[in-house]
């Protein structure tokens, strides 16, 4: 299949997924044409099945805010008309979207009738979609798509329970690169990181509020407080980096944690890993505590949206009530006091990751999905 893929290219888990999709997709034969306003980072080198078309942004004296969606429309319409796209595959709602439920109609005066396929990965329902100034362009475009993804089965309840989205939604839950993301032997960077055995703590993220950061830094310090040995490496970068590197400054424990900012390849960070911690404050799937488990590593997190889809209770690691700063210590020193317990989560976890969330597993389900719609818009027409 010829497929257009548009994400936002940048450090955040739906052009994580979207890039590794295609990338998934390609070595598997298609032909993938990313179609974004920059590379998407985690792109790497492009090949014969990989293209990238580039959307250039007007500027014009008028234009105080330039029309990206209609840029992206129209890059979108020339894409399926020149490289002859079987299908056209969506990454977040707004405004992506709604460019490609445009560029349908305006291929249709053509002739030409593409399959829109859009996966919805949570702030776009979330906090995006909720906004009434976005509500009614949301729903239409989503409805309007001719199949509608979702990355848990929480964001598939969550989008249908606006009462607004009357499409069916299926649901195909991110995945990892088990060969990618598996535990590393990396004794000399845990060294350097832990001089004296230190346990260490991760937690990797864009830094939006939403992740709670900050939280992460107070566990860290309730963990030292009581005299526990640990280092915490924060990796990523975003809006409340400097709020935690205050709040460790504050609770004097900066110099304890390391702040690696944007990091790849993040899976040899993960495999020195203990514990990894994730007290998003929403999370639809958690990608990066998939990242961690693939690697072997224990998660501690939020008992909110998708997570429990993805961690299992009392045996890949603990799920803590939202913004529960004691109980996430308290699951962390549970692990920290007992290795058999600690190794065990760690096993468990890389098996789930590897049984349930393999990248052989999910990309075929996409696959079908596609082919399914293409079969639908056909037998429309
Ligand atoms: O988490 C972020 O801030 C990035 C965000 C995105 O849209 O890029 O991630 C969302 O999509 C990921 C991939 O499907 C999910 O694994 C994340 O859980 C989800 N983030 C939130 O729901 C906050």
């Amino acid at each position: 299949m010829k497929i257009g893929i548009t994400c936002y290219p940048v450090y955040g888990g739906s052009g994580v997924v979207a890039t590794e999709l295609g990338k998934a997709l390609a070595s598997r034969g298609h032909c993938v044409h990313f179609i974004a306003y920059s590379m998407p980072f985690r792109l790497g080198h492009i090949n014969e099945n990989i293209r990238f078309h580039e959307v250039n942004v007007n500027t014009y004296p008028l234009f105080e805010y330039p029309p990206y969606t209609l840029n992206l429309t129209s890059k979108l319409v020339d894409t399926v008309k020149y490289e002859e796209l079987d299908i056209l595959h969506m990454h977040y709602a707004i405004p992506h979207a709604t460019s490609a439920v445009l560029a349908r109609q305006i291929l249709a005066l053509e002739g030409i009738r593409i399959p829109i396929v859009t996966t919805l990965h949570g702030t776009d329902i979330t906090i995006v979609g909720q906004d009434p100034s976005f509500a009614p362009v949301v729903n239409y475009s989503i409805n309007q798509s001719d199949g509608v993804t979702a990355v848990s089965e929480y964001l598939k309840e969550e989008t249908l329970q606006s009462g607004d989205i009357k499409s069916h939604i299926e649901v195909i839950p991110n995945f990892i690169d088990t060969n990618r993301f598996k535990p590393l032997e990396k004794a000399h960077f845990k060294q350097a990181i832990c001089p004296n055995g230190e346990k260490l703590l991760v937690h990797v993220s864009n830094f939006r509020p939403v992740k709670r950061a900050v939280e992460v830094v107070n566990v860290f310090h309730a963990l030292r407080s009581d005299g526990y040995a640990v280092k915490l490496l924060l990796v990523g970068d975003g809006p409340d980096r400097v709020a935690a590197e205050h709040k460790a400054r504050e609770l004097g424990v900066y110099e304890e944690i390391r702040f690696l900012g944007k990091q790849e390849p993040v899976e040899e960070i993960l495999s020195i890993a203990d514990i990894f911690l994730m007290p998003s404050g929403s999370e639809t799937f958690g990608l990066a505590a998939l990242e961690a488990m693939s690697c072997g590593v224990p998660v501690v997190a939020s008992d909110i949206g998708g997570l429990p889809e993805l961690v299992v209770e009392g045996e890949t690691g603990f799920l803590c009530d939202l913004g529960d700063i004691g109980a996430f210590t308290a699951r962390a020193k549970e692990l920290l006091d007992n290795p058999d317990l600690m190794k065990r989560m760690g096993k468990a976890s890389r098996d789930r990751a590897v049984s349930e969330f393999d990248t052989d597993i999910i990309i075929p389900k996409y696959e079908s999905y596609y082919e399914s719609v293409r079969a639908s818009v056909a037998s429309a027409v």
